[in-house]
């Protein structure tokens, strides 16, 4: 897939104004221009604006990444690129009460992406003098530099040869997420996939304002990261995936770029190392990790539940307080995903011990633990996240996290698992929890899915993909698009103002330009996609 490598740049621009906008007035109400996720309030009303040959962009320097991705936005529609300088007439407009620290580049922001929606949120306004966004927190002009992109027509001059006169809809916006942490989990361990593909990955689906990448970094066919200090982890760990292909793993170098290039577009990258069980790879290199003390052949299968660590050796916990330095030393975000999925070989003593133990190490890091839904039954360190998973199980161990005063993570396996087949003739994906298809992965409200769990408990959404059945860009591709873009929209817009048939049709405007950069997506027929 290295040939993709040189498209990275024009694709996030490319994907930023994917939408279909007709130009004319506004529809008020209808199918409006393809904005997804719907934003919470938006009004189509007035003339709109016409962009000029000279457009300039005013911006303040916390902004100007926004503004940048603005910029190539407007040039791969207009075939021209904007200035940025004074007194233009696309201005973003930082109205403070945020308190930003350093970001990239000098800039402020990344940071505040998981603090909360109001962090968020921003106002866009377009009227015949121009454009305008206002936000407290660059993140919030970042998003409304997101909406906006989608105003902008589907195809551009460079492709629809020679049209002029791009005019945007008036339109009044008031925005922010219903939740926090709208995520996409990505799974390198059951197949590898490079940096490249990684961040290809993030264009896509940051420019429906996800804001989390989970990396599930390990499982029992691959270690996907180097850990300074044991570097048999990835040499032995990461020589192989499902299938027996030779597997791979990031450096430190390629993991700090992956979340560089996150964390430009406001994606924060919450890294899972999976433990006490899915640990194979890690007892291929190491056979201290085991109660047997036996190396472990590698493994290209694709069962779970077969592999623990010896939890409570000494040798176990020099390797889980290792692997949790690390990784908090190279994730400038605030959560470390623990894991703690599907572990039958492990007396549940012993398994408390684990998450207690590996709670403690992440908070002695700085930094909040995240794990999947069993850690619920363990006693929970406060600000501990529990990432709901298993439907069709009573869900006791997520009732006690929230008792505990735990928030949730909602992917239940039967709307968010984005490697379910879409129907029985899906080429790809597993079935174990449903047949998914876009209007599954919609038409549900993560705050009515648990009795007893309402907004409140409910931090927010993520979509995993786990690949053992999917091995290229293309695969990941088909299997996320339409549904990544479906949970992106129940993790932002709130529910009053959802309806899958409105989804349905803002959504149909997405599939050119998917085409365009070639994203294999699913056509799936609740949608009437155009051409
Ligand atoms: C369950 S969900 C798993 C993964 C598998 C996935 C396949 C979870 C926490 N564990 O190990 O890859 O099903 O759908």
């Amino acid at each position: 897939m290295r040939w993709r490598a040189p498209l990275v740049t024009a694709l996030a621009a490319a994907v930023l104004s994917a939408g279909a906008c007709s130009g004319a007035d506004g529809d008020a109400g209808g199918a409006p221009h393809g904005l997804v996720p719907l934003p919470a309030e938006v009004v189509y009303r007035g003339a709109g604006f016409t962009i000029p040959a000279d457009l300039v962009i005013t911006a303040p320097p916390e902004a100007a990444g926004a503004a940048g991705q603005l910029a190539a936005a407007v040039r791969e529609a207009t075939g021209r690129a904007p200035r940025t300088g004074e007194g233009g007439a696309v201005r973003l407009e930082l109205t403070g009460g945020g308190s930003p620290g350093p970001g990239p580049g000098g800039a402020a922001g990344p940071e505040a992406v998981l603090e909360g929606p109001e962090a968020e949120a921003y106002e866009l306004t377009v009227d015949s003098g121009g454009v305008r966004i206002r936000a407290a927190r660059p993140v919030g002009l970042f998003r409304g530099v997101q909406t906006l992109g989608q105003l902008l027509p589907a195809t551009g001059p460079a492709r629809a040869s020679g049209t002029t006169g791009v005019t945007l809809p008036g339109v009044r916006i008031a925005d922010r997420p219903r939740f926090a942490w709208r995520g996409a989990m990505l799974d390198v361990a059951r197949h590898f996939f490079t940096v490249e593909e990684v961040k290809r990955y993030i264009d896509l689906v940051s420019a429906y304002k996800i804001n989390v990448l989970h990396l599930h970094l390990s499982d029992d066919q691959g270690w996907r990261l180097a850990i300074a200090g044991r570097p048999e982890l990835t040499e032995a760990g990461g020589a192989t995936e499902v299938g027996g292909g030779p597997g791979g793993f990031y450096t430190e170098q390629d993991y700090r770029e992956i979340v560089a290039h996150a964390r430009e577009r406001f994606v924060e990258v919450v890294p899972e190392i999976d433990m006490p069980g899915h640990v194979n790879a890690a007892l291929t290199a190491d056979p201290e990790l085991s109660c047997d003390g036996r190396r472990r052949e590698p493994y290209t299968g694709t069962d779970v539940g077969f592999s623990a660590l010896c939890v409570g050796t000494p040798a176990v916990d020099r390797f889980v307080a290792d692997v949790v330095g690390e990784l908090a030393r190279m994730t400038p975000g605030p959560y470390l995903h623990i894991g703690g999925d599907e572990v039958s070989e492990l007396a549940p003593e012993r398994y408390d011990r684990f998450v207690e133990r590996a709670q403690e190490l992440v908070g002695a890091a700085g930094k909040r633990a995240v794990g999947w839904q069993e850690i619920g039954g363990s006693r929970l360190a406060p600000g501990t996240v529990t990432q709901y998973w298993q439907t069709g199980r009573t869900p006791e161990e997520a009732l006690s996290a929230v008792r505990q005063g735990g928030r949730l993570v909602m992917s239940p396996a039967s709307r968010t698992y984005l490697d379910m087949k879409y129907d029985s003739g899906t080429r790809l994906g597993l079935r174990w929890a449903g047949l998914i298809e876009i209007e599954d992965a919609y038409d549900w409200d993560p705050a009515a899915m648990i009795p007893g769990v309402g907004d409140g408990q409910v931090l927010g959404v993520e979509a995993p993909l786990w690949t053992e059945t999917a091995e290229t860009m293309d695969d990941l591709e088909y299997l996320a698009f339409p549904r990544l873009p479906a949970v992106a929209e129940v993790a932002w817009t709130p529910q009053r103002a959802r309806d899958f048939d409105g989804f349905a049709a803002r959504l149909a405007g997405h599939g050119p330009r998917w085409a365009a950069l070639g994203v294999d997506f699913h056509r799936s027929g609740a949608v009437a996609w155009p051409g």
